[in-house]
């Protein structure tokens, strides 16, 4: 169901359902086999425009709006999730400059990300801040009007191949996680290299890599917001992009009943095509009901956002929470409805169970989605 998506919604989504059908899935296997940044079809959805929808319009932009994101990543990952999670990434990266980025900075690179120019990515987790994002050991330490970065992120979505990187660093070790800032690094800086390149179980469409940053020198006017308002920044960003990783879960999960139902039409076992048999129509009745629970909640909380909410994080948390346990549920029922088929690699079925598991651990495990969601509930009701 499309709840009530506006006409400009609505066509947004007949083309990138077009794109997705006609450009990108006679290529799943092979864009799951190269595992590599599919930067030709990155160009392509540039040449749609589609990344005009990370900016606000006075920067090029169509507005920045969650809704149109999660309309945009769901159709991707729909077809392909690796692609979904490369473009997505994009927007993870430009939303701090959006909500915190001084106009300089916002003039400079804002138009450049609309138009496809520059492609973004946002790097927090390192080896030992994973759920514990507070624990940054990366430092930006000033040095006239220069920062100076050392230290390593790690698992970083487009790492290598964005042209900018919103990294979050500390600029005073002695506050611990009061002294994060966030800085705009751009790929070049001399000192700025690209370590191990990780071999993923899913959304092979997509690269995961290693910054490594020795003695990098970056302008102070590239911080984002102010120093010490890092950790803030990122879990406002966090919060902002949840929905998107929800939208694409419900897209992986729309994607692979698809697929078991037009299998389950075909496949004809004990003298009839298995659809019929109430087994498998129990099955499919859970997955349908709940993807669109999940896809209700997706749209709901992105329309929240969209209308100006100041407070939203459980909302974000839940939906990312709620759909990607979906996914993951889904997609394995998937996997069971077509049998020793499903598990083969000739049918995208089992590459989409493989993509849905990251939507349970990225942008935070749902175990630390839950622990947002209990802590804001917990202050509601004393
Ligand atoms: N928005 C704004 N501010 C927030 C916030 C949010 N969503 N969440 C926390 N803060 C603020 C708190 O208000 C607190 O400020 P004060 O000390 O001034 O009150 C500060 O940030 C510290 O918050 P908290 O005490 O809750 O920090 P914790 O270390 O307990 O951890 C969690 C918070 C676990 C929620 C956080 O570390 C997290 O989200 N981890 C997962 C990170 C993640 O998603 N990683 C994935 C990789 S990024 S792709």
């Amino acid at each position: 169901m499309d709840y009530f998506l506006t006409e400009e919604q609505q066509e947004l989504k007949k083309l990138v359902r077009r794109f997705a059908e006609e450009r990108v899935r006679p290529r799943w296997k092979e864009l799951d086999e190269a595992h590599e940044f599919p930067r030709d079809l990155i160009e392509e959805m540039a040449q749609l425009d589609l990344f005009r929808i990370f900016v606000p319009e006075e920067y090029d932009g169509f507005g920045s709006s969650v809704m149109n994101i999660a309309i945009v990543v769901e159709e991707l990952a729909r077809v392909e999730p690796g692609l979904a999670v490369s473009f997505a990434a994009v927007g993870l990266g430009t939303i701090p400059i959006v909500l915190y980025g001084s106009d300089e900075l916002k003039e400079k690179y804002l138009p450049r990300i609309a138009n496809g120019e520059l492609i973004a990515a946002f790097a927090l987790t390192e080896p030992n801040a994973g759920s514990d994002a507070g624990n940054i050991q990366t430092k930006a330490l000033k040095d006239g009007d220069h920062y100076v970065l050392n230290g390593t992120k790690i698992f970083i979505t487009n790492g290598g191949e964005a042209d900018i990187y919103t990294v979050i660093a500390s600029t005073r070790p002695d506050r611990g996680m009061r002294g994060l800032s966030a800085i705009l690094v751009e790929k070049g800086a001399p000192g700025f290299k690209f370590g191990k390149k990780e071999d993923t179980m899913g959304i092979r469409a997509s690269v995961q890599r290693e910054l490594i940053f020795e003695d990098v020198r970056v302008p102070t006017s590239n911080l984002i917001g102010r120093e010490g308002m890092g950790f803030k920044i990122a879990m406002d960003t966090l919060d902002h992009s949840r929905p998107g990783v929800a939208a694409q879960a419900v897209g992986i999960a729309q994607g692979a009943m698809e697929e078991a139902v037009k299998y389950a039409h075909q496949r004809v076992q004990f003298g009839q095509a298995i659809i019929n048999f109430q087994a498998i129509q129990m099955m499919i009745a859970d997955m349908a009901t709940q993807i669109e629970a999940a896809r209700s909640l997706v749209y709901s909380v992105a329309r929240y956002i969209d209308s100006g909410a100041k407070r939203y994080s459980e909302y974000s948390a839940m939906a990312k929470l709620f759909a990607s346990d979906v996914a993951m549920k889904v997609t394995t029922d998937a996997v069971q409805v077509m049998g020793g088929y499903g598990y083969m690699k000739e049918y995208p079925v089992e590459k989409f169970m493989r993509d849905a598991k990251i939507t349970q651990i990225y942008e935070g495990t749902n175990q630390i989605q839950r622990l947002v969601i209990a802590r804001e509930i917990a202050k509601k009701y004393r």
